[in-house]
């Protein structure tokens, strides 16, 4: 997968993609992550590459030419790339879009700034326009990092096999059970006696049950769209957590 990051500040991006996961795919060549500073693209004796806005008000807009070139550019060499601005008004990101997102061979990032795009650039350009959250960022920078790493991830061979269960586990809308290590005993909490039973069984319950009751708490939003077996079912109504899942679902899809 070959990523191309437009950016006024691609050096943004260096040091966190030099680490970890995203640069262990990067030396293996699974990933190739072009960073293209749009000031290259602009014309002048100072490479300007926003201007004030037509109408007038505050900040400024990114000028269509350098954005346009640029684009341009990456698709001479993958004509096939889908454009993806990164964007407060594009469709909100998640764990879906990134399933989609990984299905190309190639990706073209374009990372807004100041108020951002002008709009014949968007218009003519981009495919599709991505938001993060709900939550104000300085640019789309960060926004295009989320975007690679959680791609990234996806890709196989990234992982090995513990990514295809750990995708797995998404997509069963829980929140994933605590988890302990050693010390058995830390400044007078214990480990949960189940984790330490040695039953396979009666830790899955635990864990399960565990998942169940932090979703309910913290993301009941999640629940709603969760189906379980019958087997859960009973686990569910055994542990007085039925008749709460139950009204969080009815109550979730009410509101959707
Ligand atoms: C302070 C400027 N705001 C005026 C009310 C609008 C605004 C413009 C540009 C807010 C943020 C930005 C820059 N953000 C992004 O480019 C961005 C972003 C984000 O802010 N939140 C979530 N996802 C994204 S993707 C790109």
């Amino acid at each position: 997968m070959v990523f191309a990051i437009i950016s006024i500040f691609p050096e943004l991006l260096v040091s966190p993609l030099a680490e970890g996961i995203i640069n262990r795919a990067r030396q293996r060549g699974q990933i190739d992550i072009r960073l293209v500073n749009l000031r290259d693209f602009a014309d002048g004796p100072h490479a300007v590459t926003d201007d004030r806005p037509f109408g007038g008000g505050e900040g400024m807009v990114m000028k269509p030419e350098p954005l346009t070139a640029a684009v341009e550019a990456q698709k001479r060499a993958w004509p096939k790339a889908p454009v993806i601005l990164l964007t407060p008004q594009g469709r909100l990101y998640n764990q879906k879009i990134a399933t989609e997102l990984a299905r190309h061979e190639q990706l073209v990032l374009v990372c807004g700034r100041y108020e951002g795009v002008d709009e014949r650039f968007r218009a003519a350009s981009v495919d599709d326009e991505i938001s993060v959250g709900d939550y104000i960022l300085s640019g789309g920078e960060l926004a295009a990092m989320l975007v690679v790493d959680s791609v990234t991830r996806l890709l196989p061979g990234v992982l090995g096999c513990a990514g295809s269960a750990e995708n797995d586990t998404f997509s069963r809308n829980l929140l994933k059970h605590p988890h302990y290590t050693r010390p058995r005993l830390f400044r007078d909490q214990e480990v949960p006696a189940e984790l330490l039973s040695g039953n396979h069984r009666q830790i899955a319950e635990y864990r399960f049950l565990a998942s169940v009751t932090r979703t309910l708490e913290r993301r009941p939003d999640l629940l709603a769209r969760e189906v379980f077996s019958a087997a859960e079912m009973t686990l569910l109504r055994r542990n007085h957590l039925y008749r709460q899942v139950l009204a969080v679902q009815r109550e979730e899809k009410r509101a959707d």
